[in-house]
């Protein structure tokens, strides 16, 4: 009955380095794992059924310092895997010169070296064929609204990624940049909490066509917001350039668990938008292997994302299948909203003379309970 859940390539499931290689060092506590050679990563990724491998540029040091030598290993585990880096980032975050930022420090001197820095990799990731191209600013923001000229950072961030783009147009590679928003943490506020901030502030850039989101389950929800809206409105507006998937509880420190150990539900409507939705990018799983978990651990739980994954599509296919979950959507006239409004050739003087009973409409139920419970059960496996 469950037969396909091993995960082949044509899933597009890629991890970062930095997932199955967080070695658990937390606020708290010191590192509970060993490092992680990427040689052996991609190995291991491709063993379990991966298609691919993204990295910060640092990552590829873990266990080589010579950039040159890390780079080759690298190149060559990938050559003989067959596994892809369809995504690169850079890590503008560890190292203490940006405590206060990068890409809008007010350290004038920490931002060149920022671009610098990134430009450095986008070069790298051209040459691994990477297609996206992640931004996630994590220490962009402030404690304090005394310490940053919020108007003025959001001109340095624009610059920042104008100058990028003009970059990567002047080199001629194929790349999109993927902003990834997230409320706090490590700062206090981060510039571009929100996917929605993050949409308006894409319209401003001078090359707003190579610019879109990499949004992450537990970032939106940090925020107490609904995940699948978000990312159904980033579909909306053309830029789910690509996403991280995980898990989390609510409004709480940034978890990372594993893909649908968070909020289960909304994990399950979140795969059915993503496969009926259009995406058509990688499924990333940007998660932390529990700090309690061992080296071995660390795989089963690279693999129970994939899994959960996998699990959840077939739920999708079986809820979408189920002829009283179609009775139930017609009931609730979820279909009858892709209907415009207005009929072609109609005009507002059609709605001005029209008869409406108002008392009738406003009596009417919705059955939406009926509706979430058929999820409910064909999640429970009760159903389907
Ligand atoms: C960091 C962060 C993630 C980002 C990564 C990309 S690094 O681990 O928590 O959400 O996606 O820079
Ligand atoms: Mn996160
Ligand atoms: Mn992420």
């Amino acid at each position: 009955m469950w037969t396909n859940l091993a995960p082949t390539p044509e899933d597009r499931f890629t991890f970062g380095l930095w997932t199955v290689g967080w070695q658990a060092r937390d606020p708290f506590g010191d590192a509970t794992r060993a490092p992680l050679d990427p040689v052996e990563t991609v190995h291991k990724l491709a063993e379990l059924g991966a298609y691919g491998v993204t990295f910060h540029d640092d990552d590829l040091l873990a266990v080589e310092p010579d950039r040159e030598r890390a780079i080759a290993a690298f190149r060559k585990a990938l050559g003989e895997t067959g596994l892809k880096v369809p995504m690169a980032t850079t890590n503008l975050f560890t190292h203490p010169v940006f405590k206060d930022g990068a890409f809008t420090s007010n350290d004038r001197a920490v931002r060149r070296y920022a671009i610098r820095k990134v430009m450095r990799n986008l070069d790298l990731a051209a040459s691994l064929g990477a297609t996206t191209y992640v931004c996630w600013g994590g220490r962009e923001g402030a404690e304090s609204d005394a310490a940053k000229d919020v108007r003025a950072a959001l001109d340095r961030y624009k610059e920042a990624l104008d100058l990028l783009c003009s970059y990567v147009i002047e080199q001629g590679y194929g790349i999109r940049f993927a902003i990834e928003p997230k409320p706090n943490e490590p700062r206090g506020d981060i510039l571009l909490p929100t996917i929605g901030h993050a949409l308006a502030f894409i319209n401003e850039l001078e090359h707003p066509e190579m610019v879109g989101l990499n949004p992450e389950v537990g970032h939106e929800q940090m925020a107490g917001l609904n995940f699948v809206h978000g990312i159904a409105q980033a579909l909306w507006h053309g830029k789910l350039f690509h996403i991280d998937l995980n898990g989390q509880h609510g409004p709480k420190y940034d978890q990372d668990l594993v893909f649908g150990h968070g909020d289960l539900k909304s994990a399950f409507f979140l795969v059915d938008l993503l496969e009926n939705g259009g995406y058509d990018g990688p499924r990333h799983f940007d998660y932390k292997p529990l700090r309690t978990e061992d080296a071995q651990d660390v795989w089963d739980s690279a693999a129970a994302n994939m899994r959960t994954y996998l699990i959840l599509k077939e739920k999708s296919k079986r809820f979408r299948a189920d002829p009283e979950v179609q009775e139930a959507l017609a009931a609730s006239r979820v279909t009858e909203l892709a209907e415009p409004t207005l009929a072609p050739g109609e005009t507002l003087a059609d709605l001005a003379g029209e008869e409406f009973d108002r008392d009738a409409h406003a009596e009417r139920g919705y059955h939406f309970t009926r509706l979430n419970q058929l999820a409910l059960e064909h999640l429970l496996g009760v159903r389907g």
